[in-house]
Parts: structure tokens; sequence; C-alpha cells
């Protein structure tokens, strides 16, 4: 009853107006799961590749017909008659079907949109959320969530150097405490940014995109909110940093263009330094570049002890990029996209990875969203403790959120730390 009978795909819009892959998958039973495909802007050099027709008269290029006709024709032949429950089964035939190392002939866009969409009617035909049926032999928890307040870099046109400014509320006992606190203090920052003549438009998480040009301004800016909610900096709420540091390593050095300096690696990880003494900054993301690999391994062997450092372009969700990490000793904790790596199969063997290693791991969106929650219900069912979903405006960012919030009613479950 849970066979492959149909797959139905179509092009829909993302939260930045591009188009993007949404696929249905229908079973024998005639149980329904249908997936939206995200999209990065700060992409990392060893994603899967996200196949864009480049038609300048559709879409100025981005359209993504050629992968919904991929989906519905050679991928769908392949996965057509197997069992949606035997996900790693329905995985292999995919990634066979493509046979690139990257996804790159019919593309991770409409192969993750199958593999999404093929566990979700699984979990419908059982009759059981989606959560429940990914459930790993680790206990589900809700994640905490890193809110992201403050944007900047390729997510924002403001000349912030760093891409995001997140906040954890580390204090707060439930996920709808963290939530509360987070739209609180978003409320308190958008007062302040106004009193201070500030614009209050937000980039493309939803968070705020004045026109700072130093992470200190912006940090100044969130602890003052913090504050000025009624939290204290550090033990009720945490600060989380996502510099996305490829985009502005050029020519071996760390080139901050809204500030206006050049920081050689040595001086960026200790101007990051300087940042953790100042602040009370738990987590930094790829606070290094992609191929800056010196520059992580000085970076975690002075801060790794105390600082969460979360590998998101070094990793790209990626098992072997991983294991190196692991091997050579950077990073400490992974950031999981699914589209990174294209396969609900290969997202999970990597979270198992990381965490036999002792990694921390981060279920994480993309800066071009849809309404699809999936990394939601896989925070949860992976129980990885953490994820970082954008801001709580905009609905593409708060679907998660709200998602969250019924899953911890319909369970009692634990809530995870950083
Ligand atoms: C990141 C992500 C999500 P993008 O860098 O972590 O915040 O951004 O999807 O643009 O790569
Ligand atoms: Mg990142």
């Amino acid at each position: 009853m849970t066979v492959i009978e149909a797959v139905a795909a179509r092009q829909i819009l993302d939260s930045r107006g591009n188009p993007t892959v949404e696929v249905d998958v229908r079973l024998a039973d005639g149980s329904l799961g249908r997936a939206a495909v995200p999209s990065g802007a700060s992409t990392g050099a060893a994603e899967a590749i996200e196949l864009r027709d480049g038609d300048p008269k559709r879409f100025h290029g981005k359209g993504v017909a050629t992968a919904v006709a991929n989906a519905t024709g050679p991928l769908a032949d392949a996965v057509r008659g197997l069992d949606a429950e035997d996900q790693a089964a329905v995985d292999a035939a995919l990634i066979d079907c493509d046979g690139t190392p990257n996804k790159s002939r019919l593309g991770a866009n409409a192969i993750l949109g199958i593999s999404l969409a093929t566990a979700k009617a699984a979990a419908a035909a059982k009759g059981v959320p989606l959560y429940r049926f990914l459930r790993r032999d680790t206990e589900p928890r809700l994640p905490r969530p890193m809110i992201n307040i403050v944007n900047g870099g390729a997510h924002a046109d403001n000349p912030l150097d760093f891409q995001e400014f997140m906040i954890s509320p580390v204090g707060a006992p439930t996920f709808f405490e963290a939530v509360r606190m987070g739209s609180e203090i978003f409320h308190t920052l958008r007062r302040s940014l106004a009193a201070a003549g500030h614009n209050t438009n937000v980039g493309d998480e939803g968070g705020f995109a004045p026109q700072f040009t130093t992470a200190d301004e912006a940090l100044t800016f969130v602890l003052e909110a913090i504050t000025a909610s009624g939290y204290e900096p550090g033990t009720d709420v945490a600060i989380c940093l996502d510099p996305a540091a490829s985009e502005f390593f050029k020519g071996g050095a760390y080139d901050y263009a809204g500030e206006g300096v050049s920081r050689s690696v040595e001086e960026h990880v200790a101007y990051l330094s300087g940042l953790l003494r100042r602040y009370p900054i738990v987590s930094i993301e790829d606070p290094m570049a992609q191929d800056d690999l010196a520059g992580w391994k000085l970076l975690t062997d002075r801060e790794g002890a105390t600082t969460q450092l979360v590998g998101d372009d070094v990793f790209c969700t990626d098992a072997a990029r991983l294991r190196a990490g692991i091997d050579d000793g950077y990073a400490n904790a992974i950031l999981i996209k699914v589209n990174q790596v294209g396969t609900l199969t290969e997202t999970l063997s990597t979270v198992d990875t990381a965490r036999r290693a002792g990694y921390r791991v981060v279920m994480s969106h993309r800066s071009g969203e849809t309404e699809d929650t999936t990394i939601a219900d896989l925070a949860v069912a992976t129980g990885c403790g953490q994820i970082k979903t954008g801001s709580v405006s905009r609905s593409d960012r708060t679907a998660k959120y709200n998602r969250l919030i019924r899953i911890e009613e319909e369970l009692n479950l634990p809530f995870g730390r950083i």
C-alpha cells in the first residue's frame, strides 16, 4: 500500500519571489506527500547543484522547468513501484538515476523534492506526523532556536559584512517561551532602531537590515534590546553569529568592505576572539571561509573549547567533508541543510556522523524558503537540539516556529541547549 504510484511536480515561488520545485508523491493507497525545495544565496562551493534553466526570457534565467521535467520524467520512472517506507532505497534510486557526484545532471532540487515528498507520503500512509515517522534511535527533542534579528551580508543591501546576528533564549524553559522572548526582543529592537533614526526594513530572513557598517554597532543594539526587554544577556538570552565568512574572504584575507578594513587570517581570528570577550556570544557559524582550513584550525584551537563553532559552507552537509573536519580538528558543530546534499538519507547519515563524533548539530533553513516546514520535524525527529530558521517575522520563517509550537503542544518533549 505504500508503493509509490505517481510523482507530480511544478514551479512555485519562494520567499524571494524566485521559482522553486514543489513535488507531490502519491502512493498506491492514495496517500499524498508534498514538499517544496528551499534555495540559498550564500551557497557553499561544494553544495549539490540546484538546476536552473538559464533562459533569460523566463524568470530572469532562474526558472526550474527543467528540474520539474526531470522530477516527473526520469526520476519518477526511477522511483515508481518502490516502497516509500524504504527511504534509503528511494534515495539510492534517485542518486543512481542522476549518476553524478553532485546531482548536477538532473538537479538536486528535483531529487530533494522527491526525497522529502516520499517521506511525507509514507508518514501520511501510516497516519503519523512526520517527526514521529522520521524518529531516529536518539530521543526526540524540541530544538532551541537561533533567532535572526539583524540581517547583513548577502541577505540585505546594507553595508554590514556579517550575514546574521541571532539571539538564542538559552534560559527559556520551553520552545514556546523561547519564541515569546524572541518576539519581545525583536519588537524592542524595532523601537530602538526607529528611535535612533535607523530604518526598520527587514532582510531576506526577516531580521532588520539597518545601515550598520560594523558588527559592534549591530551587537550593541542587539544587547540593548535584550536588556531593555527585561532579560539578562548570557543567562536568559545569548547571541549567535553567522558571519558567512566565505563571502568576504578574498585573496587570502578577510575583506570587510562595509567597514572598509581588510584583516589577515590572524587578525580576523583575533577580531572574532575580541567579540567573544566583549559580548555573550555562544555560537559562531562560518567564522572562517570554506577554503581557509588553516584559519578554521587556528580559531578552533583558540576558542573551540568554550564556543560552538558551526561549519556550514565548509561541510555542506556532506559526511565526507565533515569527516575531514573531525579528523583534522576544525569546527565542533555542523549546520544541516537538506538541499546542500540533496536527499533525506544523506542528510540523516551526516547527522549521525556528527553525533558519533560529538559534533553538535543545528538544523537550518535557507535564505530562500517556502511555507514547507519539513526542517521543524527533522529537528525534532533527530533530537539535534538546535534550529536556525530566521527571524520571528515573515511567514516563510514563522511557519517553522509555528509548526514547532504545535509539536510541543502535542508532546511533552525535552528542550535542547547550545
Ligand atoms: C546560511 C544560510 C541560511 P543561505 O548561510 O546559513 O541562513 O544562508 O541560505 O543564503 O546560504
Ligand atoms: Mg551560514
